[in-house]
């Protein structure tokens, strides 16, 4: 049987194989139609076909996979819907969207156009995709013919800004349509790595996590995602526990606030590579051409633990990397190199150096491998011979040292969410944590079956009641910032 990821993106003629359950699938035919709607108003024409590609939480395993490591999320329910069609006499990209918060977007058709990076606008993500699409086609020698233009209508309901990808299923589904409406296909983990590749546009370095579940989600599973190459391992997850998730309601802006959180990260990370490496012994010009991750000198990491060798890499950084964060000039002289030719000239990075005081390389280091042996600690504890409750309670340990390691070396938490997740776990979780990048946005709970609705009307009560009297959020909403979740399925196109 062909792998998951070799697979092209389902075509289907009807809602059910996605929007299965019947209350799901009423919603959706509603969305659906009100696309069609809002495409024939806006354009005069019906769309081509449609494409969609789901949100994601992500169970454990943060901020590792642009370092290269495995990380462990699930599709949600919540997506976006692509209704798209191609416009051979009016050369440009119009973008509108269902919802009027957002108002349409207008870009030429040229895949060699630049984002204004300055100027952030909705339709950006859509642009992501465009590019990602032409850029594929010319490496893979597929003739798409001359540019035209294109008709398009969005509607989402992944909540923006936090930590549950809407991003991603943007442009992911943007991805996919483009690709679709071109008669044009790739297998899920092409798209997976062109979608990756293709959201840095707006200047987030990200890893492949979020587009990766995204397009490869299968209905009632969880997945170990690997990366290079992509590869989805299935993970079923025990009975007896629900996933609920939580808004903490502080929006993490990420695309403004890269050059000091997520962009900064990543960057720590990459001098936190070198420096070890050096440390471990490479030469430094070595370090600094070959090293791109911590994954990457993970194999160097021998070390004498005061008993006997170890070769875990915390021991490593323990031993190599001070605690006290390392100036710009002290990194400089241990790699004898200025870091802005370590990193190049790419303009996230020279964001970055400008913002920074200092960088917290051995916080970092010990959070990004301690995850890493988390998410398999997971996913060893599902496939265990442990009864339902034993993984459970295990589950629930390691989401709980996971949000620890976020928030105390990562640094990545907000006093919200760690108010938040305190709250989940007085109500009952056997775990919680946060997800996504951070900063704001969403809590992660692991909670028994049979207390959720009691666990979500007392969330309501600790953490929301509040905020609903200091008018941050209207009570009818509710529904929208904490629900339980089940493994959704991946991205589709319909055609009907
Ligand atoms: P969010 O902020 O949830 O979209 C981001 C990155 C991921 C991953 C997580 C942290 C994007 C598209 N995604 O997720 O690749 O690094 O943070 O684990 O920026
Ligand atoms: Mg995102």
């Amino acid at each position: 049987m062909a792998k998951n990821e070799d697979l092209p993106i389902p075509i289907y003629n009807n809602l059910e194989p996605v929007y299965g359950d019947s209350s799901q699938l009423e919603e959706a035919q509603l969305r659906f139609d009100n696309l069609k709607s809002k495409f024939l108003k806006v354009f005069g024409h019906s769309p081509q076909l449609f494409a969609r590609s789901p949100g994601r939480v992500n169970l454990i395993g943060e901020h590792i996979d642009y370092e290269g490591y495995s990380v462990l999320p699930m599709a949600i329910r919540q997506d976006t819907i692509i209704a798209i069609r191609k416009n051979e006499t009016e050369k440009v990209l119009r973008i509108a969207n269902v919802n009027e918060k957002y108002c349409t977007c207008t870009y030429p058709a040229d895949p060699n156009q630049e984002l204004d990076l300055k100027n952030h606008k909705w339709g950006h993500y859509f642009i992501c995709g465009y590019k990602g699409f032409y850029d594929y086609a010319k490496l893979k020698g597929v003739d798409v013919g001359q540019p035209v233009g294109l008709d398009v209508v969005v509607d989402g309901t992944v909540p923006t800004g936090s930590g549950l990808s809407s991003s991603s299923a943007f442009v992911c589904s943007s991805t996919i349509a483009i690709m679709a409406a071109f008669d044009v296909n790739f297998t899920k983990k092409e798209i997976a790595q062109v979608t990756c590749h293709c959201e840095q546009h707006v200047g987030t370095q990200s890893g492949g996590m979020d587009q990766a579940i995204s397009v490869m989600a299968k209905t009632g599973f969880a997945e170990l995602i690997d990366f290079s190459p992509i590869h989805a391992t299935d993970v079923q997850l025990p009975d007896g526990g629900i996933f609920v998730i939580a808004h903490s309601l502080a929006e993490s802006q990420k695309a403004v606030t890269a050059a000091t959180n997520y962009n900064n990260r990543v960057v720590e990370c990459r001098l936190a590579s070198i420096v070890l490496g050096i440390k471990l012994g490479m030469k430094p010009e070595d370090a600094i051409s070959k090293v791109n991750t911590l994954s990457d000198v993970e194999g160097l990491c021998v070390s004498f633990d005061g008993t006997h060798n170890s070769s875990d890499p915390v021991v490593a950084v323990k031993e190599y990397l001070k605690e006290e964060p390392y100036t710009a000039e002290e990194i400089e002289k241990i790699t004898g190199e200025k870091l802005t030719s370590i990193l190049g000239k790419n303009a996230a990075y020279v964001d970055v150096i400008k913002a920074a005081k200092h960088y917290k390389l051995h916080q970092r280091a010990v959070h990004v491998y301690s995850e890493a042996k988390r998410v398999h600690a997971f996913k060893d504890a599902v496939s265990s011979n442990l009864n339902d409750e034993g993984v459970l309670k295990k589950l629930g340990d390691l989401m709980n040292e996971s949000h620890y390691s976020c928030s105390v070396l990562y640094e990545c938490s907000c006093s919200e969410l760690e108010e938040l997740v305190k709250s989940c776990r007085d109500n009952g979780a056997l775990g919680a944590r946060l997800t996504g990048a951070g900063w704001g946005g969403c809590a992660v709970a692991l909670v028994k079956e049979n207390i959720v609705p009691q666990f979500i009307l007392n969330l309501k009560e600790s953490y929301y009641q509040s905020r609903i009297d200091k008018g941050i959020i209207k009570k009818n909403e509710l529904g929208l910032y904490v629900f339980a979740s089940k493994p959704s399925s991946g991205a589709a196109i319909f055609k009907f």
